[in-house]
């Protein structure tokens, strides 16, 4: 059965509790994920965060992203985590002492992984800004530009380890999608050693079900990969010699795209000129269409750089191209069709948003954290995405399917993509933020 449209006195409810999930989760200059499971302060998760504190705490949303790039690296890398120096050491596995980036070249003096995730904060910055436009929100605008720009030019800089113009990530991680079917095969060819872990304790089985989250051996490769690059001490330097993970991820480079679109705004509001970044912007699209999608699959696909090849699995990473306003209609329509289809089940009136895998895949797994569950962020891209290449039918079909989400689980982490029951941490700030972008 479709997702029926949740009375008003209900959907006051449910902005309370994403309100108050937030709020619990403020750590006086930014958000936690979780407090349990991820007590420090992550790259993308902040972003998200940012879009939704804008409708109720603006000064936050803004303090939340200048917290995030003052971390930034000299390089302009924008750290996937920046650690907290109050908490307890073992608050969190892979905590600072094993990054160790302290003694790698451009760090900031805070404690910081040496990994990125998708960038999606030049979007959030423009959407906190455009919820309310002011001197302050200018300013803050004015701060940040130089800063998004650098962040930009270091993924299609350093990054472009593939020389086509589009960022490759170093490590899962990268992707914000940790175990997602589209990593087995790359990750395959990583040397792992399970012993590798009994010199480590993870911390997320303390917190959350263990069958809910990554394997052992997930992990051994996760410690085996950070390895890898810490050794070299982060740097980016012929990383295709001596680097075991290096993919081309539609997602991360969709959002890669999406940030110039982004750029080219904030440009206008800041005095900068805004050509450069439409023509970076168009540059990516052109690479993106060329090098990650299958005319075969009518999807978009992860490029495994060491092989050269793309990653069979059809994830819902295939779907977020979506986000770029200037896809073209091609791609758009093969992109609807996939959405559409048994395997991610987008129509106007649907049960549930979209999982994270291909349902009909024998690895689809709907309790595993990304390799089936529903998360609110990747159903938040598509529906932009979907407004943006004017489909409100499906638009106000997913709207409805992410509002009775939350309303049955709770602002989870994640969901079981057909009960909507709540998995992993269960006051998840993401979750409550784009719950609020989502009501407004
Ligand atoms: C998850 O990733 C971290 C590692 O960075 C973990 O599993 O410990 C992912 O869901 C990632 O996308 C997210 O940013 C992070 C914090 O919410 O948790």
């Amino acid at each position: 059965a479709p997702a029926r449209p949740a009375p008003a006195g209900h959907l006051a409810d449910l902005r309370r509790l994403a309100i108050a999930t937030l709020d619990a989760n403020w750590e006086h200059d930014h958000t936690v994920p979780s407090r349990t499971l991820y007590p420090h302060q992550w790259s993308w998760d902040s972003a998200f965060i940012a879009i939704g504190l804008a409708h109720v705490r603006p000064d936050r949303a803004w303090r939340e992203l200048r917290t995030l790039f003052a971390a930034q690296w000299a390089d302009g890398r924008v750290p996937h985590i920046v650690f907290n120096p109050a908490l307890r050491v073992g608050s969190y596995f892979p905590g600072p002492e094993f990054w160790g980036s302290a003694t790698a070249e451009g760090a900031p003096p805070a404690a910081t992984s040496g990994i990125v995730q998708p960038p999606v904060h030049a979007q959030a910055a423009w959407l906190v800004h455009r919820r309310a436009p002011s001197e302050a929100s200018a300013r803050a605008l004015r701060w940040l530009y130089p800063r998004l720009v650098a962040q930009q030019h270091y993924l299609t800089g350093r990054r472009d380890v593939g020389g086509a113009g589009l960022a490759a990530i170093v490590h899962p991680w990268e992707s914000g999608l940790d175990n997602s079917p589209a990593w087995d095969a790359p990750m395959a060819a990583v040397p792992a050693d399970a012993a590798v872990m009994r010199a480590y304790r993870r911390h997320d089985t303390a917190h959350a079900d263990a069958a809910h989250r990554p394997t052992d051996l997930d992990y051994a490769r996760y410690v085996a990969i950070v390895a890898s690059y810490r050794d070299r001490r982060y740097t980016d330097q012929a990383l295709a010699g001596w680097h075991p993970f290096l993919v081309e991820c539609p997602l991360f480079n969709a959002a890669l795209g999406a940030a110039e679109h982004a750029l080219a705004r904030i440009a206008a509001v800041v005095g900068a000129d805004p050509g450069p970044h439409r023509d970076r912007a168009a540059r990516i699209t052109e690479a993106l269409v060329r090098r990650l999608y299958d005319p075969v699959t009518g999807t978009f696909h992860p490029r495994d750089l060491r092989t050269d090849r793309l990653v069979p699995a059809r994830t819902v990473l295939g779907l977020m191209p979506l986000i770029l306003p200037d896809l073209p209609g091609r791609q758009v329509r093969a992109v609807l069709t996939e959405a559409c289809s048994v395997r991610f089940g987008l129509a106007p009136r649907m049960p549930r948003p979209l999982p994270t895998h291909d349902r009909s895949a024998p690895d689809f797994e709907p309790l595993r954290y990304w390799r089936g569950p529903s998360w609110m962020n990747t159903n938040w891209l598509l529906w932009r995405g979907l407004r943006a290449h004017h489909r409100p039918d499906l638009a106000a079909g997913l709207r409805e399917s992410m509002l009775a989400l939350v309303a049955t689980g709770g602002c989870h982490e994640y969901f079981h993509p057909d009960t909507a029951a709540g998995l992993g941490s269960a006051a998840f700030s993401w979750t409550a933020s784009l719950l609020l972008d989502t009501l407004a």
